[in-house]
């Protein structure tokens, strides 16, 4: 099995200790401690369930004994999909407890990127849901096993038919958990995916707790906070910054929201009494819509955190009016780096910037393509390195070459530029994928299953400006052959398994790619060209 690891260099590993970012605390002991501080505060409210914190600890424990019964061996890797109920926390803080190693998938992958996770990973286990949201995932685990029959385990939260019963899960006063060592890896988070498949994330329990702890701090969360987890609490945002984790580290109380409609979400917000949570830009503008005319009384609510794309300034603006609470803009990456405004901050600053970073060690450069430095206030690839963010991917040199510096910066592929303040504001990117609705997807990934289908002779997928969605995904198809019909090619997208986000919003069928002029252009030049040509065409069309 490949060995975990996160490469931080020795002399930056002990700056970071010596500074105090780096407190060898981990997991297990923060679960424990936290217990025995906070015992019968409320941790977390999911469905019908309300867990007290001694409850946390003893379904964790309970869940820690089950996995290794199974015969699970410290370091093994088990990709958790779960959605957001309780026993995501139960599962999740047993694995830590268990010294097993989570690696999160989304509740909306499907056979292709939960094979690819489960493959990557070396997994010996697999953890669902016995259904959500009309999904029954023992379907999907049955056909993952048939592709990987040698996936050792399949645990079901909820009726488990032929697979490991999580609830079977109990207790064992016998067995004793040994403390990882904080600088092991905690768990693999994956990467949005901006080149080809999902790259895995080795975050380690001093970085990643320093992150939170140190989120906390910027988003005021104190012990009488109540975080509600909007989004899939798999995401890195939810997770942490400051996300649940970092209410569980200040003993505050964590609400799981099934869905972040309006609808669901409001009176969650009003029986809980909820003060903080965070969105994508998409639904902020839902919630915005919603708020005036709702029943509801979204009163306690104090910060409203939005992240994962760029939220414009004209509908930032209309947050504190309209919500009556401070927007906090969150600008972070799941390899590491974030960036916050402040709470007490100017208007104008939460309104027209993307925040500055958490750490006063984060180290962050802007640079154009030849890796010079820009001069402030001109737009640049943003590259950073920290006490938070990864020096390299699990098991995947190739993307570890592409994606780092020699010196061990992270090229983000985000463009920004810094305004005279050291606040970022996001102006775009360097990479090809497509951000929609704070969903990562990569182009290259598309085009790969377009091409698959035999009357498709060449594809190129871009972003398109959405209304709703921020960006939406627009495949260009040269057919051969009998021409498919649009429907067609959707559905055959579905034939992939991959989670449906993935599915392109839009085809357009064209008879070539217009590769005049240069003779050879590269694929990106291919989708920046095709997608100027459509806006224009677009504009044409509106202007008729
Ligand atoms: C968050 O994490 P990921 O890993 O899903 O995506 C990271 C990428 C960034 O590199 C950037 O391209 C984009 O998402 N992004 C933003 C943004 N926040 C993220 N682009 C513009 N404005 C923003 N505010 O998306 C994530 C992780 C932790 C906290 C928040 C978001």
């Amino acid at each position: 099995m490949i060995p975990l690891v996160q490469p931080f260099p020795p002399e930056f590993a002990e700056r970071y200790r010596e500074a105090g970012f780096w407190r060898g605390e981990t997991f297990p002991q923060m679960l424990r401690d936290r217990a025995a501080r906070f015992g019968d505060r409320l941790a977390v409210i999911g469905g019908d369930q309300r867990w007290t914190y001694t409850e946390l600890l003893a379904r964790a424990e309970a869940a820690a004994c089950g996995f290794l019964r199974l015969g699970l061996k410290p370091g093994d890797r088990v990709v958790v999909q779960l959605p957001n109920i309780p026993e995501f926390f139960s599962t999740v803080f047993g694995l830590f407890l268990a010294r097993l190693v989570p690696v999160y998938a989304l509740p909306a992958h499907r056979q292709t990127e939960v094979v690819h996770f489960l493959r990557r990973s070396e997994a010996a286990a697999y953890v669902v849901a016995a259904t959500h949201d009309g999904f029954d995932y023992r379907v999907l685990a049955r056909s993952v096993r048939e592709e990987l029959p040698d996936l050792g385990h399949v645990v079901v939260v909820g009726e488990a038919q032929e697979f490991t019963a999580f609830s079977g899960f109990t207790y064992d006063p016998e067995k004793a958990f040994s403390d990882p060592e904080p600088s092991s890896v905690a768990f693999l988070q994956i990467s949005g995916g901006s080149t080809g498949l999902s790259k895995l994330i080795p975050r380690t329990h001093d970085d990643y707790i320093y992150s939170f702890r140190a989120s906390a701090e910027i988003c005021g969360l104190t012990h009488e906070s109540v975080y509600m987890v909007a989004l899939p609490a798999a995401h890195n945002f939810p997770m942490s910054s400051p996300g649940y984790f970092g209410a569980f580290y200040v003993g505050a109380t964590v609400v799981l929201a099934p869905s972040p409609s309006p609808e669901t979400a409001f009176p969650l917000i009003e029986r809980e009494k909820v003060t903080i949570t965070g969105l994508v830009p998409p639904l902020a503008l839902l919630w915005l819509q919603a708020a005036p005319t709702s029943k509801y009384d979204l009163s306690s609510l104090q910060v409203l955190q939005v992240g994962g794309a760029k939220f414009m300034p004209e509908s930032a603006k209309r947050v504190r009016p309209t919500l009556g609470c401070t927007l906090q803009q969150v600008f972070g990456m799941a390899e590491g780096l974030v960036n916050y405004t402040r709470l007490d901050d100017p208007e104008e600053i939460i309104v027209e910037t993307q925040g500055r970073p958490i750490s006063e060690a984060d180290e962050v450069l802007i640079v154009d393509d030849q890796g010079n430095p820009v001069a402030d206030g001109e737009a640049g690839n943003l590259l950073t390195r920290g006490p938070y963010t990864i020096r390299a991917y699990h098991n995947d040199a190739g993307a570890n070459a592409r994606s780092f510096t020699e010196d061990g910066f992270y090229k983000t592929g985000d463009v920004v530029k810094r305004t005279p303040e050291g606040y970022l504001v996001v102006q775009g990117r360097a990479t090809d994928h497509i951000n929609r609705a704070g969903e990562k997807i990569s182009a290259d990934e598309i085009e790969d299953h377009l091409l698959a289908h035999p009357n498709v002779f060449d594809a190129a997928v871009v972003s398109i400006p959405d209304q709703f969605l921020g960006e939406r995904t627009c495949a260009f198809v040269i057919p051969q052959g009998e021409k498919p019909k649009a429907p067609a090619l959707k559905a055959f997208m579905r034939t992939r398994k991959v989670a449906d986000f993935k599915v392109p919003d839009q085809i357009v069928f064209v008879e070539a790619f217009d590769l005049t002029a240069v003779g050879k252009v590269s694929r990106k030049e291919l989708r920046a060209r095709l997608r100027a040509q459509f806006l224009a065409d677009e504009q044409l069309k509106a202007g008729q």
